[in-house]
């Protein structure tokens, strides 16, 4: 197989790219390097390793032939130059921030963001001399005054976890064009690079929970970033191997390339699914808002057409009856499962408030548009009617008990599994 970034199809490179079988016995699936460390040849070799003056593996942290791997076909993935593994997103995000930050400097993010991000901003780097200003991306003119000399790097999630607000990813990066130290980074967990790749609409970096989509089936937690060979290198030496040694497991890279084989078709089913149960929880009576880029009535609809293939797998709703409602609901869910993470076969829900953004303040949530009652939804994998009729027995068991029609059971327990 051909191992250049070439005009192969996304899943043709995402089973294929940078393995060829008949190096490796004629083994169809690359072997796993299973080594924290590599032995040389002799004192020389070895110095010569570590000094960065001959090639080849010395220590996992650094790197390992099944990581290397893995980040060739992200790399390719993204099309960007090059890439880096991690044992977490946050193992990526915090190593990426820590690396291209310094005291003094200045860092525009998005107005929401997944609640760890959030906190390892306010909490870790402002704690260190980074100043962190939130800005809403969908104002360009804020954007454009928010930027100073010591602004570094423009930071942001679209969709956002879990608002679904979307940024218009070429608008940005235009306007950092004009700053030539910034650096646009774009956490792309929501979407994969099947449905969107930043790089291409003008980003510097991205950065990915692989835990989600890309891994696919809820048994590994990983990172990956994207970016240009240099900043990549610069990110691996510094922020992986001295700053949070936030190394993935080759076992886990294994896991995570296994599920990059599936990706495409999995993000196809994925979206369907959500689209589907958009539209019901738009029409259902019990509910309040929905917001999900596939339907008509969300905002930023048109934007969500332009940069993204597919509207993706995740929803965000209230319910008329706000948190009290929504509890219900979640609990008289059977075939989704309560739990936090996201892009598992298995269909998820949750509550913001209290579980991922619980790292906000309440009065933090509320100036960063991320509703008490909000309930966010994985559409997973399984068979759309019986999500479907999961998500309508939960809605009904959401009603108040003095206003349920008088014949309906309620114990409002969900539909059993087997
Ligand atoms: C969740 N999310 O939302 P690790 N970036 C985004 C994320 O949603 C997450 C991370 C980074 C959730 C986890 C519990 C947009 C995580 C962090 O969990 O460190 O792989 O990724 O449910």
């Amino acid at each position: 197989m051909n191992n250049k970034n070439s005009d192969l199809g996304f899943s043709t490179r995402a089973i294929h790219h940078g393995y060829n079988p008949q190096e490796h016995q004629g083994a169809l699936i690359p072997p796993i390097y299973l080594t924290s460390t590599f032995t040389f040849a002799t004192a020389e070799y070895g110095a010569g390793c570590f000094a960065g003056e001959e090639p080849g593996y010395f220590y996992t942290r650094i790197g390992n032939p099944t990581l290397a791997l893995l980040e060739a076909r992200m790399a390719t993935l993204e099309n960007g130059e090059a890439a880096v593994a991690f044992g977490s997103g946050m193992g990526a995000i915090a190593a990426t921030l820590w690396t291209l930050l310094r005291p003094g400097d200045e860092i525009i993010v998005g107005r929401t963001l997944y609640g760890c991000t959030f906190a390892l901003l306010h909490h870790g780097l402002a704690e260190f001399g980074v100043k962190v200003l939130h800005v809403d991306l969908t104002d360009l003119g804020e954007l454009r005054a928010a930027i100073s000399p010591a602004t570094r790097m423009i930071y942001f999630e679209s969709p956002a976890n879990p608002n679904m607000q979307l940024v218009d990813i070429s608008a940005v990066a235009q306007i950092a064009r004009q700053h030539p130290q910034l650096i646009v980074a774009v956490d792309n967990t929501y979407c994969t690079p099947y449905l969107q790749r930043p790089l291409e609409l003008g980003a510097d970096l991205v950065l990915h929970s692989a835990t989600k989509y890309l891994s696919g089936h809820g048994d590994i937690t990983a990172g990956i970033v994207v970016t240009r060979q240099a900043l990549a290198e610069r990110i691996r030496l510094q922020g992986l191997k001295d700053l949070t040694g936030a190394v993935l497991s080759p076992q886990d890279a294994f896991l995570l390339m296994r599920g990059l084989k599936t990706l495409a078709l999995r993000m196809e089913r994925h979206c369907a699914n959500a689209q589907a149960i958009a539209r019901f929880l738009e029409d259902h009576p019990a509910v309040a808002t929905v917001a999900y880029p596939g339907l008509a009535s969300f905002a930023q609809h048109a934007l969500a057409t332009q940069q993204m293939k597919l509207p993706g797998g995740m929803i965000a709703f209230e319910l008329k009856g706000g948190l009290a409602s929504g509890r219900r609901f979640m609990n008289a869910l059977g075939l989704f499962s309560r739990a936090v993470s996201l892009g598992d076969a298995e269909s998820l829900a949750q509550h913001p408030a209290s579980m991922t953004h619980s790292t906000y303040t309440p009065e933090e949530r509320a100036e960063h548009a991320i509703a008490e009652g909000l309930v966010r939804l994985s559409a997973g994998l399984e068979d759309i009617a019986d999500l479907l009729a999961d998500i309508a027995q939960a809605l009904d068991a959401s009603a108040e008990p003095a206003t349920r029609p008088a014949l309906e059971v309620v114990t409002g327990t969900g539909k059993a599994l087997p």
